[in-house]
């Protein structure tokens, strides 16, 4: 931290701000479809893990249900990997198999 302070402070202020504005890399996280997940537990899933209204997840429910994948949220790397342990372990704990992808973006 002090060497990057240095470092600001003798080549100007471009530097030091350029750094500041850097955003981290986003992720995105995809529902999967499968034979055997209920519809209504998917759209808890989208409404309690990834803030959905109800209307929008029941769509993505669906286009999820008719394309084989669509797009729950997209997050920084920890946060999508947090909400894709908790859509897995409430899956798991109701003997569904509901599956979560990455992909970066
Ligand atoms: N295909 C499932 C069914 O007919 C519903 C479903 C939708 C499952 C979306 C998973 O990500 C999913 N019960």
């Amino acid at each position: 931290m002090a060497d990057k302070f240095k470092f600001g402070v003798e080549e100007g202020y471009d530097v030091l701000e350029r750094q500041k504005v850097e955003s981290p890399s986003m992720y995105r996280v995809y529902l999967l479809n499968d034979d055997y997940t209920t519809m209504d537990f998917v759209i808890f899933v989208l409404e309690k893990v990834f803030h959905k209204p109800p209307v929008e997840a029941t769509q993505i429910m669906l286009h999820v249900h008719k394309n084989g994948k669509g797009l729950a949220g997209v997050y920084t790397r920890e946060i999508a990997e947090t909400k894709i342990t908790v859509v897995h372990e409430q899956a798991q704990e109701r003997g569904f198999p509901l599956r979560c992808s990455l992909e970066k973006e």
